[in-house]
């Protein structure tokens, strides 16, 4: 069975495969081709930002690592989740005042803009991403949210660019959180295998669907590496968190729905009360091994 698909593939005699794109019902964007290109690919570049806005914002990360003297910062870190709490409120109020206020650039009308987060990339190996999936925040069967990935400086195979699976976020994995455990962590190294740089100058936006596989490979220079991320959702999608501990029965994930305040101060860690469970969902994702991983890529290419 194993040599008769592989022929096929070889050959290209796979049937083509219906997708079912019903989720992106809403369009978010003020271009519709950016619809089209995230819907296909799962990702897509645009210009964003004026020079002195980048400036400005770069400005602001820099006096985030000055707040930041004494904490721990060879990891891979972001703002939003920092124990000082003075460093949390500087860099919420500088995407408050120097960066939300340029989404409508790029986004239309539908979209809601949630919070964001600078990203602190240092120049150690242990500052890698290995590939990951986004926490879900929105209900996958039926609509789709984005994370707006912004390098304040220009970005090359020296300071960790990021890299995207493409057509990964149509692999169907679609309960995610910091808490839930990823189900495609088996198979870490093979993901490195399928990853498209994408080198960007400072101030463009990636804007990826939440559920695209993505990583970034170590920063090799000398200093950390600056960007912003920022989750956008549609207005009319409520607001989700999946959510599993040692109390959640095995193979199972608990959907709670948020408020844009609790979205706001949450530690992400603890359980969410009671009074905002919404339902126990079976966690059916297919889990990919090697084979299975090579399958699906190709299923979903369409480049
Ligand atoms: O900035 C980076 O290196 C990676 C960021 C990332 O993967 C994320 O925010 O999900």
């Amino acid at each position: 069975m194993y040599w008769i698909d592989k022929i096929k593939q070889l050959f290209g005699f796979e049937a083509p495969v219906a997708i079912n794109y019903s989720r992106y019902h809403t369009n978010l964007f003020e271009d519709p081709t950016i619809l089209e290109c995230l819907k296909r690919n799962g990702y897509c570049v645009v210009p964003f930002l004026q020079p002195t806005e980048v400036k400005a914002l770069h400005d602001d990360f820099l006096h985030i690592l000055k707040m930041s003297e004494g904490q721990r910062t060879d990891f891979f870190w972001v703002s939003a989740f920092s124990p000082n709490m003075d460093l949390r409120q500087f860099s919420k109020n500088s995407l408050e005042t120097r960066f939300k206020d340029f989404l409508p650039r790029i986004f239309n009308e539908q979209a809601e803009f949630m919070g964001g987060t600078f990203l602190v990339k240092p120049p150690t190996k242990e500052g890698k991403n290995d590939p990951h999936q986004d926490s879900a925040h929105v209900d996958e069967a039926k609509d789709y949210s984005v994370y707006c990935w912004v390098p304040l400086i220009d970005i090359n195979d020296t300071n960790g660019p990021m890299y995207a699976i493409n057509g990964s976020h149509l692999w169907g994995n679609r309960y995610r959180s910091t808490v839930v455990p990823w189900l495609y962590k088996n198979i870490l190294d093979e993901l490195l295998n399928y990853g498209t740089p994408a080198y960007m100058k400072a101030g463009e936006m990636l804007i990826f669907d939440s559920a695209l596989v993505h990583f970034t490979p170590p920063n090799t220079t000398n200093e950390p590496r600056p960007a912003i991320n920022y989750f956008v959702k549609p207005k009319s999608s409520p607001l989700l968190y999946y959510f599993t501990d040692k109390e959640t029965p095995e193979g199972i994930v608990e959907e709670f729905a948020l408020s844009k305040e609790f979205y706001d101060t949450y530690d992400w860690f603890s359980r969410p009360p009671d009074a905002l469970k919404i339902r126990n969902l079976p966690n059916t994702a297919v889990t990919l091994d090697k084979n299975s991983l090579r399958k699906i890529y190709k299923k979903f290419q369409f480049r």
